[in-house]
């Protein structure tokens, strides 16, 4: 009877996982046979799998949650009601003795509803409060199912997904542009149990072990007296921390670099920082490292272009994430493994891969694509999905494990704990977002916001009471394994020799850099510590600096008016890691967005056709006149010169603009909304000039040429023609390089 009620187990949990698209009841849900509960003495037939656990929240094809079951026990019904479900008549007023008479103590629904509204808030996550999230699905493209016998990395197998993207400093009200890493967190719900791969968009950390968390966090969020400044590194203490302890350096010039000011999260690659180990079928390990690469390339805002957006969109990212999910262009990443063979020193080509300070060159281990994330539905409420989900890095799979990298460790402890706090208890994973789409048995029980009804006496085991259930899998059942690794060695408080590099990493970065990249890292360094107060944290970094490049320390120096030091470290000269820059590459332009700036009293059809024609191209156009509603042509005004902020777009076109007298550019005195004034509204020079002065292509058709003319916008990615069709080609080819990066060098 037990091998029959393993069997029945089977089957269940391939029920479950197929039960996202089915409509019936599984075996064992409500409707089904009740279990019997009387206690047997010996084991007999396993009793139905606990209904409320046997059947995940259904999705939609898109993978988010359809309308039925998240709203099912709370939107039930067309009437108002109490939240115990008693019909309410009206909700604006409180009960009172008479119209102007004290309110009363009897009004329970006025009572109900105050308290409910007095604790709608929960703690926001200590670190990464600012974040958002997207429904998707990976699909396996097999090649990892060499190295791991993981359910998820079988040939051909869909995965849904969560993913969360977020910053790391600013809270939950702050804005996404600022100058951070960025987290990139993906839960997978797989037939085998959720993995939770939880990376951020930076390959190394700030720390080689977990017991520095709080201090690289404590140093990076705002000053404890003030409070200030919010969401960002520019600060004493951040800079204090990271010139002290050498080994967050690398992490740092990351940040400085454009990296740390994404376009989009959409275009972001995500890393899984530690080495992990992947099992296959026989046991045999591989240590490996994950990426995630997105299919529109990698790019950034300029820091003026970041500065600008988080005062005119703070939440520029979000907005982007959601609005190219709900117009249908999916985001999409490559998720690559670099491998690497799992010897007992663990490490590859002299870099300790349990140093999560420490990158790969690809160069040197090549990222191997397994399988493609799209992002294909957004969130039904922010709070349910994006803010209840919980990851964590203990969430692994039979197939993937982790490593003995010390902040690995501490991590597995961390992210368990920090939801006791945060989701108030230990049954979170029953929230809707986190519940995996596998079967569950957990002999875990009771605890705040319990929401299973377990049947059953026996949450132990050994048991004879519930017939022995739920049972132990052996591995061919699909249990999770733990690798027999060999551990030996005395309890210390110490590093291995190998983690004392600090800068060679920081170096290969520097080197890895385009001209202009560099040139942004100056900036970055100069104005973070120009933001310091504290002479002798700004004199200490320089020293830092001097050990990464001696020109980087000397152009920073200088920008801070101090001495350069000179170089106190030596360490072997790195190669440069060419994968590593952003410059240089072209990318697919999909979804980009393009201001068509209108006359309304100019060339229309020109602007239709120019429309039409980027978008079959599968570029954004966005319609900018100066002032809102019908166009003519059928033509609609998107944005009006008093809501357009250039950052906004990509590239900008001027359509058909009247010609301006020869001296009216621009012209203080324009008026604002002046229909005929297009060409001498001060909104539209300071339009193109921030596009000119952020690298962005612009090109100008028909009398639309004559307003670049008056703004002497010409020379790289300028270019004009006298019909739309001539100049819509040239824009998808200056676009697919990102910027015009010729321009910010010839600026310097
Ligand atoms: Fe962490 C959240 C990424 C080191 C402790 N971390 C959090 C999130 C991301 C990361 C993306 C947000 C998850 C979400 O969207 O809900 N963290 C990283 C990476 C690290 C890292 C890539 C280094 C490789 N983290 C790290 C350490 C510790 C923590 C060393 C503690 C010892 N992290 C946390 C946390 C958070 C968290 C306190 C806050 C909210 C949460 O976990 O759920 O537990």
């Amino acid at each position: 009877p037990v091998e029959a009620a393993k069997k029945v187990a089977g089957e269940v949990a391939d029920a479950v996982h197929d039960a996202v698209s089915m409509t019936g009841p599984v075996p064992g849900a409500p409707g089904s046979e009740p279990p019997t509960l009387e206690e047997p003495t010996e084991p007999r037939e396993v009793p139905p799998p606990k209904p409320d656990q046997q059947q995940p929240t259904p999705l939609s094809p898109t993978g988010a949650p359809s309308a039925d079951p998240p709203t099912a026990s709370a939107q039930q019904g067309a009437y108002l009601t109490t939240a115990t479900g008693v019909r309410i008549g009206d909700s604006d007023h409180s009960l009172k003795a008479g119209p102007r008479g004290p309110t009363l103590l009897s009004d329970h629904h006025l009572r109900e509803k105050i308290m409910h509204f007095d604790h709608e808030r929960i703690p926001e996550r200590v670190v990464h409060a600012r974040g958002a999230g997207a429904h998707g699905v990976f699909r396996s493209n097999g090649a990892a199912s060499k190295v791991s016998r993981a359910a998820v990395f079988a040939d051909g197998e869909e995965t849904r997904v969560f993913v969360r993207f977020s910053t790391v400093l600013g809270s939950r009200g702050s804005a996404d542009t600022v100058r951070d890493t960025r987290g990139f967190a993906t839960k997978f719900y797989t037939r085998e149990g959720n993995w939770d791969l939880v990376g951020n968009n930076i390959p190394v950390f700030f720390i080689q072990d977990g017991i520095k968390f709080p201090d690289v966090i404590h140093a990076g969020k705002p000053h404890p007296d003030r409070e200030i400044p919010q969401a960002q590194s520019a600060h004493d203490t951040f800079w204090d921390f990271v010139s002290l302890h050498t080994e967050a350096q690398h992490h740092a010039i990351w940040n400085m670099s454009d990296r740390g000011i994404p376009r989009s999260y959409r275009m972001m690659e995500g890393f899984g920082v530690h080495t992990f180990r992947l099992v296959d079928a026989e046991g045999g390990t591989t240590l490996v490292k994950f990426h995630w690469k997105p299919r529109l390339g990698v790019h950034s805002l300029t820091w003026e272009e970041a500065q600008l957006a988080g005062g005119v969109d703070p939440d520029f990212h979000r907005r982007d994430l959601y609005d190219a999910i709900e117009s249908g262009a999916f985001p999409e990443w490559d998720l690559g493994i670099q491998a690497f063979p799992d010897t007992p020193d663990q490490m590859f080509e002299g870099i300790d891969l349990l140093d999560a300070t420490k990158l790969v060159p690809e160069e040197l281990a090549p990222v191997q694509v397994i399988g493609t994330l799209t992002l294909n539905g957004n969130p039904t409420n922010f709070f349910a999905e994006t803010e209840q989900v919980a990851f964590h890095t203990g969430h692994l799979v039979p197939g993937i494990d982790g490593t003995d990298d010390p902040l690995l460790a501490a991590r597995n402890f961390s992210y368990l704990d920090t939801q006791l706090t945060r989701l108030a208890g230990p049954n979170f994973n029953q929230i809707p977002i986190n519940r995996p789409h596998a079967p569950v048995n957990d002999n875990h029980r009771d605890g705040y916001h319990q929401h299973a009804v377990h049947g059953g006496v026996a949450p132990y085991k050994p048991n004879t009471l519930d017939a022995g259930c739920p049972f132990f899998a052996g591995a061919e059942e699909g249990a999770f394994v733990d690798v027999p690794v060999e551990v030996q060695g005395s309890k210390v408080r110490e590093n291995p020799a190998s983690y004392d590099d600090h800068f060679s990493q920081a170096r290969l970065f520097w080197k890895s850099m385009s001209p202009v990249e560099q040139q942004h890292i100056v900036h970055a360094y100069t104005f973070e510590l120009g933001k310091c107060y504290e002479q002798a944290v700004k004199e200490r970094q320089l020293l830092a600096l001097a050990n990464i490049d001696a020109g980087l320390c000397s152009q920073v120096a200088r920008g801070l008016g101090l001495p350069a030091p000179e170089r106190s470290v030596q360490y072997d000269e790195p190669e440069p890691s060419p994968a590593l820059s952003q410059v240089g590459g072209t990318w697919p332009t999909d979804g980009r967005i393009v201001g068509i700036v209108v006359d309304p009293d100019g060339d229309l059809a020109g602007v239709a056709e120019a429309r039409e024609s980027l978008m079959a191209q599968g570029l954004l156009p966005l319609l900018v006149a100066p002032r809102g509603g019908e166009l003519g042509e059928g033509l609609v005004a998107q944005r009006t010169f008093a809501t357009a902020r250039s950052v906004e777009f990509d590239a900008l076109v001027v359509a058909g603009a009247a010609p301006p007298a020869a001296d009216a550019l621009p012209a203080r005195d324009a008026k604002a909304g002046d229909d005929s004034a297009v060409a001498s509204d001060p909104r539209v020079g300071l339009l193109l000039t921030e596009a000119y002065r952020h690298d962005k292509a612009i090109l100008a058709f028909g009398e639309g040429r004559q307003v670049l003319v008056e703004l002497g916008i010409d020379g790289a990615g300028v270019t004009s023609g006298d019909a739309a069709g001539d100049v819509v080609d040239d824009l998808v080819t200056l676009l697919g390089s990102h910027r015009v990066w010729e321009r910010s060098a010839a600026l310097g």
